[in-house]
């Protein structure tokens, strides 16, 4: 059987939700009864994309960085730092195959994959549309409050804990391969995720508590320091939660396969945003969107991802918005 390759971007609501929407229009509209083969994709310092990592007949990146190997098929995107390089964005704009896609207006890759599918391919997205609209509130946050993403008291916000915190492969593919025939409800309230939230929903409450004793608020950035915590995928809606004033949070956390430095904006903050995250983090290698974004070192590079996060707390707290170019 011939196989489509799935590389999503992992332990994220919008890349799990993309790769199931994704798969849903591929398996209606492009080659029925393939077998799909799913990979989460993690940012990380250096090469992001491993040589066996399009081992399918075709290939598929959905809601991550574009690869310009000759064995991928498929990529929709819609982060603004979408290439790693100059090259790779060439490379795309010479594309002249229909298939890649990149909208940074989009809100989550989930939406912008159902309507390219809709309108290039005859695609029905209607039983899929409580996902793709889920998939936006919470990759765009568009929340009421802070609240409602933190204290988690919605369906759709649990299982989004589980895809962000769980690493069990297994489990997250049975969730993408659900979320294709089953309402979202359905698999939000499943037993076999609803056995996961309960560990997970306490490291939650735990990382609200690591947070406030860690944080310090310059101006109007809160910045705290969680590396050696366990904090890995921790909700970034938590330091608006606890510090409303503020307009960004900075902070530096660390993992087996990386220290990062994530930088976000408040999207409830009394004083709106002035800078551009993404450009900000681009000089240091990293980068993401407009409101939120980040830097990913080696597991190694703490020291240096600590005096980096300083600089952009310095240079936010500053007030003045400066370019986007190399400093
Ligand atoms: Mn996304």
């Amino acid at each position: 059987m011939s196989i489509i390759k799935v590389c999503y971007h992992g332990n994220c609501f919008d890349g799990v939700s993309s790769a199931a929407v994704f798969s849903r229009f591929y398996g209606e509209k492009i080659n029925p009864g393939w077998e799909y083969v799913y990979q989460p994709m993690m940012h990380r310092a250096g090469a992001l994309f491993d040589d066996d990592a399009f081992d399918g007949d075709e290939n598929a990146i959905v809601d991550f960085k574009y690869s310009s190997s000759p064995k991928l098929t498929w990529w929709f995107d819609h982060h603004k730092s979408a290439f790693l390089t100059e090259e790779d964005e060439a490379h795309f704009k010479a594309d002249r195959g229909g298939k890649k896609f990149l909208d940074a207006g989009y809100k989550s890759c989930t939406r912008f994959i159902a309507d390219v599918a809709e309108r290039e391919f005859g695609f029905d997205p209607t039983p899929i549309r409580e996902l793709i609209h889920r998939a936006n509130i919470i990759d765009g946050a568009l929340y009421e409050s802070a609240a409602q993403p933190v204290e988690m008291r919605e369906d759709a916000l649990k299982l989004a804990l589980v895809i962000e915190s769980d690493h069990d492969q297994a489990m997250i593919e049975r969730i993408i391969r659900d979320l294709q025939v089953r309402s979202l409800t359905e698999v939000a309230t499943s037993p076999w995720v609803v056995e996961r939230i309960a560990p997970l929903y306490e490291r939650h409450r735990n990382a609200i508590e690591i947070i406030r004793r860690n944080a310090r608020v310059t101006g109007s950035v809160a910045f705290f320091d969680v590396a050696g915590e366990d904090m890995e995928g921790y909700s970034k809606f938590i330091p608006y939660y606890l510090f409303p004033e503020v307009t960004y949070s900075v902070s530096v956390s660390q993992s087996t396969f990386r220290s990062k430095i994530s930088v976000g904006s408040n999207p409830w903050a009394p004083k709106p945003r002035t800078h551009d995250l993404a450009a900000i983090c681009e000089r240091f290698g990293g980068g993401g969107h407009a409101v939120v974004a980040a830097i990913s070192l080696a597991p190694d590079e703490l020291e240096n991802a600590r005096r980096i996060a300083a600089g952009i707390v310095d240079e936010l707290a500053a007030g003045t918005p400066t370019s986007g170019r190399p400093v």
